[in-house]
């Protein structure tokens, strides 16, 4: 697989050149400056990609081209979006960038509750809490009828969070699901906004959407953009929920292995793709990582390479590279034998010692991504030997 960096254009502070010192290939970005909806005109990708390869690097995918949730809850403007998004592609593909990721997650992208959970080494790492989760869905939110969806054990400790968290912590958390770990993707809150306000407005257009509806929708975007990506020759990648089941009501659709099997024969086409993120997908027990990356290897045109431990209660937290639900040598012995020809990224590092000096995006921190990266590469040296041994028996 190519090694590929998560990279924020050219205001992040981690720079090109420190990624070619570290042995990083290709590069994932967007154009983070548009929002959702907007068309990437030829020039605006043609400058970002003389940036990416004047510093000798390529970029490797596009990631995200955003699915306006317009689109996603069908609304009358959808057709105009989805035209929209289908220049982009032609766009895209004339400037050589082949790979597209996006997903179609209602109304929020990736939920966490702690970015700075602390571990007895002293680092810190991304945490979801079930019970914070669930304070923040039935007192923050207030949303109608949510109660329903947790045990009486649970509503009574979510009335003891109510008396315990501190109203800095209650800030805390909204800051953390809704505003900082959607900001740098594309959802950035309007200035001055009420954050839980905006939320529940977005909410609202989904009020009565169900699995079906959500995949109705997803349907009728994939018949009109896949046969723009294949003219092109883009694999569009779908990215899966993170974490892999449905939260604050919103259905979500691609989260398991049935729902992925569905996914790629909604629309049977190779530029119907999928993003094989093991960390999203390895948040949830029934889900058997490796074998989804066999049995989908076909149709991964990229990988987003990190893991989760799964804790007591429906708690989970980003795992060692090395450790955890991911069983990451196994996918990457999969893909490298499948598909080694696809981008890699890991994803979500630790705060090392030395990233609080770099300013960085939760989950994107220099050196924690670095030393993921170098654990990877480790397990694809062990794993190309193992093939090339295979193949030359
Ligand atoms: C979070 C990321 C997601 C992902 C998008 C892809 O760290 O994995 O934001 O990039 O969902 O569309």
């Amino acid at each position: 697989m190519i090694k590929t960096w998560r990279w924020f254009g050219k205001k992040d502070p981690i720079t090109l050149e420190m990624l070619r010192q570290i042995g990083v290939e290709g590069i994932v970005t967007a154009l983070y400056d548009l929002p959702p909806g907007e068309v990437w005109s030829l020039e605006a990708i043609e400058d970002m990609k003389q940036t990416i390869e004047g510093a000798g690097l390529v970029w490797s995918v596009a990631e995200s081209l955003p699915v306006a949730e317009e689109i996603k809850y069908a609304a009358p403007t959808r057709d105009m979006l989805i035209h929209n998004y289908n220049a982009s592609l032609v766009n895209l593909g004339r400037a050589g960038i082949k790979t597209i990721c996006y997903n179609f997650m209602p109304a929020i992208d990736w939920v966490r509750t702690d970015l700075n959970r602390q571990l007895p080494d002293g680092t810190t790492t991304l945490y979801f809490d079930r019970m914070r989760y669930a304070y923040f869905d039935c007192r923050i939110l207030q949303r109608e009828g949510a109660e329903a969806d947790y045990s009486v054990e649970e509503l009574r400790k979510i009335e003891l969070l109510d008396q315990t968290l501190t109203k800095d912590e209650k800030e805390e958390l909204i800051d953390t699901i809704i505003v900082k770990t959607q900001g740098f993707i594309h959802r950035k809150m309007k200035e001055g906004a009420d954050p839980v306000t905006e939320f529940k407005k977005l909410l609202h257009h989904y009020r009565d959407m169900d699995r079906e509806g959500l995949r109705e929708n997803l349907t009728y975007f994939l018949q009109k953009v896949v046969p723009v990506a294949e003219a092109y020759g883009i694999m569009l990648c779908i990215h899966p929920d993170d974490p892999p089941f449905p939260v604050f009501g919103l259905p979500r659709i691609v989260s398991r292995e049935e729902d992925l099997e569905w996914i790629i024969g909604a629309v049977n086409n190779h530029s119907n793709g999928i993003t094989f993120c093991a960390g999203s997908l390895s948040a949830i027990a029934e889900n058997d990582v490796p074998r989804m990356a066999k049995r989908f290897a076909k149709r991964i045109g990229f990988a987003h390479l990190r893991s989760t431990a799964l804790l007591p209660e429906g708690n989970f937290m980003e795992a060692s590279h090395l450790d955890g639900n991911g069983r990451l040598i196994e996918v990457i012995r999969i893909l490298e034998e499948c598909v080694s020809d696809i981008p890699m990224r890991v994803d979500h590092g630790r705060v090392l010692p030395g990233d609080s000096e770099i300013t960085h995006n939760p989950g994107y921190t220099f050196y924690g991504r670095m030393f993921a990266l170098a654990q990877v590469e480790g397990m694809m040296a062990v794993v190309r030997n193992e093939i090339n041994e295979k193949r030359s028996r």
